[in-house]
């Protein structure tokens, strides 16, 4: 398939927080991230804003008894989705872990079919058989969706090998957590990935948590940019709570990539603000650490501050949007409600015999 233009475009560069780490030798680096234009930045709010409102209503349904299962919330670290979504071109896939429903919305996935797979409803992405960490989507290039923690990193870098070997000039975007980090199968990709000079970027979405356990408790190697140095990986830290350092550092890796020089790790720093899944009290960590980082970092009032302040937006413009939002949100809810549930005769279908 060939790659259709560039999603959107970059503004002039100014100083900003992010911070770069690792380059190929391991050294630092210090590149600035970009400012955002004022589209930009409206599309940031209103792509957030969609995932948190989105996720927040998931987290009321699943409290009524709507949805069943898992379900794991991406609240918090919606400007790492959104910020690698903006440097992306059509074409170039996305896989990551059960934490998913940001993934699929930033990929364009329709937010009903999300939330009717959430309920096991027939409108469901996976025709309602599959839940919150089964949905997959050919014509958006997500590849799910995976509750086996690692899994997605070698078949992400499989995409990256097809890619290569069909050179078409995609680039596969590999997501995964702290805690997945600490996997073998992690290694073992990043080496053929290295070898083979793969076009993939690996997002480490660094939460703090792995479940009930943090970064600090469970990782020798708390610098997950430093990851593939072993491999002559590159790597970056970056503040992940600002899209735009997000999407600045994305730019360079996808970059990277698409010239043909192998591989790129992006660690990314961010926060999840809910448990685990819908069924943990979080007990692990203070309510205040949390209250913290929503009062100083949440990457969405960034934004809004942002819109006010810089691109002199009005309260109402701004509402407009929050409402515009809303009514996505609310009837992704009422379809996801009142959609029938499958027919029994589809338990066997779409099974491989
Ligand atoms: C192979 C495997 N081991 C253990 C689990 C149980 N498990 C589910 S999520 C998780 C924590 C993963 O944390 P992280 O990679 O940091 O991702 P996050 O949930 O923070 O997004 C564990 C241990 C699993 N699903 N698969
Ligand atoms: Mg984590």
């Amino acid at each position: 398939m060939a790659v259709a233009a560039r999603k959107t475009t970059s503004a002039g560069r100014a100083s900003t927080s992010v911070k770069s780490t690792a380059s190929r030798s391991g050294s630092k680096k210090n590149s600035l991230p970009q400012n955002f234009t004022r589209d930009e930045d409206v599309r940031a709010y209103r792509e957030m804003l969609l995932i948190r409102r989105f996720e927040e209503k998931a987290g009321q349904m699943y409290g009524m008894g709507l949805i069943g299962g898992f379900c794991h919330l991406y609240i918090g670290q919606e400007a790492v989705v959104v910020g690698m979504e903006m440097a992306q071109k059509d074409g170039d896939q996305v896989i990551t872990s059960y934490r998913d429903h940001g993934h699929m919305i930033a990929c364009g996935m329709d937010p009903k079919g999300v939330m009717a797979e959430l309920t096991g409803r027939r409108g469901g992405l996976s025709k309602g058989k599959g839940g919150s960490m089964h949905m997959f989507s050919v014509e958006k290039q997500f590849y799910g969706g995976h509750g086996i923690v690692g899994a997605q990193v070698p078949l992400g870098t499989g995409l990256a090998f097809a890619n290569r070997y069909k050179k078409n000039g995609q680039v596969s975007i590999v997501y995964f957590g702290d805690g997945a980090a600490n996997q073998g199968q992690v290694y073992e990709s990043f080496n053929m990935a290295e070898l083979w000079k793969l076009p993939v970027v690996y997002v480490i979405e660094n939460n703090r948590y792995a479940m009930g356990t943090s970064v600090s408790r469970a990782s020798a190697q708390t610098d997950f940019s430093k990851r593939g140095i072993s491999f002559n990986i590159p790597g970056e830290q970056v503040d992940g709570m600002d899209v735009r350092a997000v999407r600045d550092a994305a730019d360079r890796a996808i970059q990277w990539c698409r010239d043909g020089k192998g591989p790129y790790i992006l660690e990314m720093q961010t926060y999840r603000y809910r448990g685990h899944s819908m069924s943990d009290p979080a007990k692990y960590r203070s309510k205040d650490e949390v209250q913290k980082m929503r009062e100083e970092h949440d990457p969405i009032e960034q934004v809004r501050a942002r819109l006010l302040k810089d691109w002199k937006l009005s309260e109402d413009a701004l509402k407009a949007v929050d409402a515009e939002v809303r009514d996505i949100v609310n009837e992704a809810a009422e379809f996801a409600t009142n959609d029938p549930e499958p027919d029994p005769s589809e338990l066997w279908t779409d099974i491989l015999k």
